[in-house]
């Protein structure tokens, strides 16, 4: 039996800060025809689709800074990506700054959400692990102030049965982080849709590119290995007002093996076809926690050691 779902990472070239979510939105559309063209099910976009990454401009007034944000999802300006996607019978995920009204407060937050075949939202994600800082750092050669911007996301790492499978979502930084991948790996994720921005050089340090290309990768290959789950990473790549932002999107297989990946830092099309099937062989073999994780034993190696065993 095979599960076979036809996968698209939609790479964005850079979205200069003058340029307005049109803009955005007309790339994204014509890379979803594109998809469509190819058969695809789903298409992955990046963090922070709509707009150029804005967390390297300091801000100070908050209308400037709620600019950047998203009031309604879809709002006027997204909805052609909504009609599309049902127009197609294609899915997709969809990175951006969404500002909410919630618990009698205005939270803002950097969001990813999961839209089926029908353009309807299955599911949100809200990102965890923000890099950077808050205030203005001289010290730095440029600024990446998602925590001046963004709260932590509040939502948790939850996957949805949705497209014939299991899927899960997480963000940029996120992607470099063991727990990331485990927390939906314990829950039987097949396949991890992410976004991400990330700048060629370390604002604090001389830290060469194609470190920091391996590092991407590496996070990606390990958790998807790790995991047993398909992983589709997605850039906004190329400059962006002078900054430059990596490419080198990937669709990562459950065995760790990249079976295909972006060449160009502009709007590339790269396309999958990935058997969900090819999950449950890592999963139940390498990584069977229950067969290979003998808990029991703990208490045995207490005794023998005088450790003290976990609660
Ligand atoms: N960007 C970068 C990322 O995690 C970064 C920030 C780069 C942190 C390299 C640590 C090392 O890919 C975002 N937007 O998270």
């Amino acid at each position: 039996m095979s599960r076979v779902l036809t996968v698209g990472a939609a790479q964005l070239g850079p979205i200069q800060r003058g340029d307005g979510r049109a803009v955005a939105v007309g790339r994204m559309l014509d890379l979803m025809a594109r998809a469509h063209a190819r058969g695809c099910d789903v298409v992955v976009f990046p963090e922070l689709t709509l707009t150029t990454f804005f967390a390297r401009w300091y801000m100070e007034d908050q209308a400037e800074i709620d600019s950047w944000f998203e009031r309604e999802m879809p709002g006027p300006e997204t909805q052609p990506l909504f009609d599309a996607a049902r127009a197609m019978g294609l899915g997709f995920s969809l990175g951006y700054a969404e500002l909410a009204e919630e618990a009698g407060g205005v939270r803002r937050y950097n969001t990813a959400i999961l839209v089926d075949k029908t353009g309807t939202i299955v599911g949100k994600y809200r990102k965890v692990h923000l890099p950077g800082h808050a205030e203005y750092d001289p010290e730095r050669k440029f600024q990446h102030l998602e925590k001046r911007y963004f709260e932590v996301g509040d939502l948790g790492f939850p996957v949805w049965r949705t497209l014939g499978g299991v899927f899960g979502m997480c963000i940029c930084n996120d992607r470099r982080w063991p727990e990331t991948y485990r927390v939906m790996g314990l829950q039987g994720v097949e396949m991890v849709l992410l976004g991400y921005n990330t700048p060629t050089e370390n604002a604090l340090s001389d830290e060469p590119e194609n470190l920091r290309m391996f590092h991407s990768d590496l996070s990606m290959q390990a958790g998807a290995y790790q995991n047993g789950t398909w992983v589709v990473g997605v850039a906004k790549a190329g400059t962006e007002d002078g900054h430059p932002m990596l490419g080198g999107s990937v669709i990562i297989a459950p065995t760790g093996e990249i079976v295909a990946r972006c060449e160009t830092l502009d709007d590339e099309l790269i396309t999958a076809e990935c058997d969900l099937d090819d999950c449950a062989f890592i999963k139940e073999t390498v990584f069977n926690f229950a067969a290979h994780r003998r808990t029991e034993h703990y208490r045995l190696i207490a005794e023998r050691t005088g450790a003290v065993p976990p609660d």
